[in-house]
């Protein structure tokens, strides 16, 4: 056994004999010998990937590979084991981090938050589950609280059904941002939670890329509602029979089975608390969602633009519930108001087309937003059920968005998600490298400052204000005249041309770049370069509804429907909102305590084969500045220590500090260390704190200690 020691705490590792070291690696990147070698830190995680070790720490943070496999690793024992256990008493785990996070929220009554980063299919989504079961496990509850438990645990799958789709990067592939947080009170019991969604991928509804689906709340609607359920929202047993779902040419998924997943959502819907005429509501939603993709057009006898496919209007009619003539009048024409008189005119049919879409995202994705605001209430925290004061009460907050992806093709979800990327790596940075820092400078100990890349250059590109990309989108959608995404792209280009993170087709030297077409642009992401298609860029950010449309559902006697569209908003003539809107809002979130970096590394092509594919995991240990992360831990002080801490623990090994130190604790510290030998570029004094450079230092002290007192090892383990 040896012993190792961490900021504050002493930690036993288990794993750490010579010749175990050997074969499973080290368990925290700072005691890697070569720390500077990007050679040696991927050995590690080879190493450990191979014996099925995928956690490692780089200090306080966890770097997860992702197995593409279950691993006996999640078991109830296992949950027990790293209940009240310190962060490095035991092997690197999610649940370390889980119950650390939980200890310190308790301890110091502070809220706390983890950060869950990591490009698609990392294993974002199946962490933030394995935190959440890890608190509903090991978590004091009473009756009462079982209820809000069971509900905490059974908001993701459906949120996963309906957010979720297959991807070609992942088969459970998050389409939306989620910000979960679970409230706990003064014991530490789970008392409440909140959901914050961000920016579903609506364009999903109507369109798919090849080998990818549409979100799996429909495939699990027809393979597994019972037929008297289908007969009645009129749908077939058979989603090849939707257009709104063969885009992408597959409809079944080998890792998924709808049916089952079918019963799990039903079931958890009822658990949440969702009455059944609104569980109604909702399927009816999802249906006539489907007959909107099957509505056709065509050329009517003189020549107009209408409605072909009638059984649909009627099911459309019936589902929606609202007028099946002013539906059909909604689809085929626009009302404008031009020099103050309203005037109908006909939908060309792509403009039918593109309207009946619109009308198919919109109700989708506020559907989605009632469904967490749903969700919402069934966990809010209810005074009467307990008899707690909120104000005594704590969160920890778990982020889990979707990650950072590249494609054949991307457009503006891609840019979307990528851009959200960036601002979590922001968030990265600077709760690692700059707090660090911080740390260093309060406690008054001088250091070389390790750089690293800034992404806020990026950020910066695309956010700014006037000049960012998404300032000249909102413009141009909002200005008068007819701009196009053509003319968004030259301005771009106007604007943006030179920009070391930004390229179009142009060169400088008037040539043209093959690489980017003229329909793109390239954005230099921190994790990797990511052309953009422009088209639809206008479209998807405005995201406009046609007003008759609006009126029309806002008519509806569907109660879901009447609470997601508001009679105000076809009255209202305030300037319209742009996507960006409620995009920036991500992050803002609070103090956040642990970090944990996730990485993948077994994506692309074949998904079966589990090896580790080296040059993906450089690629993604260059890009999540983890060689940074690791030099700045270790360049400055590997482990540190409140000088009570130290001195109480290490006091029995010199004379002048045994049994009490009745001096300042700083002059008891610095009379030990002096007789335990360390030498001036060992350690730094700092203002609360003694700071030791190698862990080497401590393991000698460790060894000494443990060679006076072996009997009271184990003792002391627990004790700390
Ligand atoms: V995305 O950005 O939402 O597209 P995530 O969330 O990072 O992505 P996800 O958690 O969905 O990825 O993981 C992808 C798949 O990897 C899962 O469906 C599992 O099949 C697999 N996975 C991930 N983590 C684990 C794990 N700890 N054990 C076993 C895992 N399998
Ligand atoms: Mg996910």
């Amino acid at each position: 056994l040896l012993w190792i020691l961490i900021p504050g705490r002493v930690h036993l590792v288990m794993e750490s004999t010579l010749t175990a070291r050997d074969r499973v690696g080290v368990q925290d990147f700072v005691l890697l010998e070569n720390y500077t070698s990007e050679a040696a830190f991927i050995e590690n995680l080879r190493r450990r990937f191979g014996e099925n070790l995928i956690y490692t720490y780089i200090g306080s943070v966890l770097v997860s590979v992702n197995p593409n496999k279950d691993l006996e690793i999640y078991s109830k024992a296992h949950m027990e084991r790293y209940r009240g256990v310190s962060f490095y008493e035991i092997s690197p785990h999610i649940y370390a981090v889980s119950d650390n996070t939980y200890r310190a929220m308790r301890t110091e009554r502070r809220d706390q938050c983890i950060l869950i980063s990591g490009e698609s299919g990392a294993g974002k989504t199946e962490v933030s589950k394995k935190i959440l079961q890890y608190y509903a496990t090991t978590c004091p509850v009473t009756d009462h609280l079982s209820t809000l438990r069971d509900r905490l645990l059974q908001s993701n799958p459906v949120l996963e059904a309906f957010g979720n789709a297959k991807t070609l990067r992942n088969d459970n592939s998050s389409r939306f941002g989620k910000y979960m947080d679970v409230q706990f009170d003064f014991r530490g019991a789970p008392i409440g939670g909140h959901i914050l969604n961000y920016l579903l991928e609506k364009s999903r509804v109507v369109h798919q890329n090849h080998g990818e689906r549409n979100f799996h709340i429909f495939y699990q609607l027809l393979e597994g509602g019972e037929q008297d359920l289908l007969s009645k929202l009129g749908l077939e047993r058979n989603a090849q029979k939707y257009q709104y779902l063969v885009k992408g040419c597959c409809p079944r998924v080998s890792s998924i089975n709808d049916k089952n997943d079918w019963r799990t959502v039903r079931k958890a819907l009822t658990v949440i608390g969702f009455h059944e005429d609104e569980v109604e509501d909702l399927l009816n939603i999802i249906a006539s969602v489907l007959h909107l993709g099957n509505t056709q057009f065509g050329e009517g006898k003189n020549g107009e633009n209408q409605i072909t496919t009638e059984p649909q209007l009627k099911y459309l009619s019936k589902l929606l519930g609202v007028d099946g003539a002013a539906l059909r009048e909604a689809l085929t024409h626009k009302k404008i108001t031009a020099k103050g008189e309203e005037m109908i005119s006909p939908l060309s049919f792509e403009q039918a087309v593109a309207a009946r879409d619109a009308l198919a995202k919109a109700v989708y994705g506020r559907t989605f937003t009632w469904l967490v605001v749903k969700i919402n209430q069934s966990l809010a925290f209810k005074d009467d059920v307990y008899n707690s004061s909120k104000g005594s009460s704590s969160v920890i907050g778990l982020l889990d968005i979707y990650g950072f992806e590249v494609f054949q093709h991307n457009s503006f979800e891609q840019f979307c998600i990528n851009y959200c990327n960036e601002k979590l790596q922001q968030l990265f940075i600077e709760l690692t490298l700059k707090s660090e820092q911080e740390e260093y400078e309060a406690e008054g100990i001088t250091w070389e400052p390790v750089k690293y890349f800034d992404n806020k250059i990026i950020c910066d590109l695309v956010e700014g204000k006037h000049k960012g990309l998404i300032s000249i989108l909102d413009e141009e959608c909002l200005r008068p005249g007819e701009p196009s995404d053509i003319s968004f792209l030259e301005k771009l280009e106007d604007t943006l041309g030179g920009h070391a993170h930004f390229v179009t087709h142009k060169l400088s030297n008037g040539k043209t770049r093959k690489a980017v077409s003229r329909e793109e642009f390239k954005l230099i992401h921190y994790a990797g370069e990511v052309n953009y298609s422009v088209n639809g860029f206008l479209d998807k950010n405005k995201d406009l509804l046609y007003r008759n449309l609006k009126e029309v559902i806002c008519q509806s006697n569907c109660q879901v429907l009447s609470q997601c569209f508001h009679r105000e908003e076809v009255t209202d003539q305030k300037r319209p909102e742009t996507v960006r809107y409620t995009h920036t809002h991500t992050h803002t979130h609070t103090h956040t305590h642990s970090l944990i970096c996730h990485l993948s590394v077994i994506i692309h092509p074949v998904k079966s084969i589990r090896r580790f594919d080296e040059a993906l995991v450089r690629h993604q240990v260059k890009y999540l500045g983890l060689m940074e992360n690791l030099r700045v831990r270790r360049a400055g002080f590997a482990y540190r220590r409140h000088y009570e801490t130290f001195l109480q623990r290490y006091k029995s090994l010199c004379p002048r500090t045994w049994p009490n130190w009745q001096g300042r604790l700083a002059d008891g510290v610095a009379t030990l260390v002096q007789h335990l030998g360390y030498k001036p570029e060992e350690y730094k004094l700092g203002k609360t704190k003694i700071f030791i450079r190698f862990p080497k230092t401590l393991f000698s002290t460790e060894d000494s200690l443990e060679a006076r007192r072996p009997a009271l090892v184990l003792t002391l383990q627990t004790s700390w």
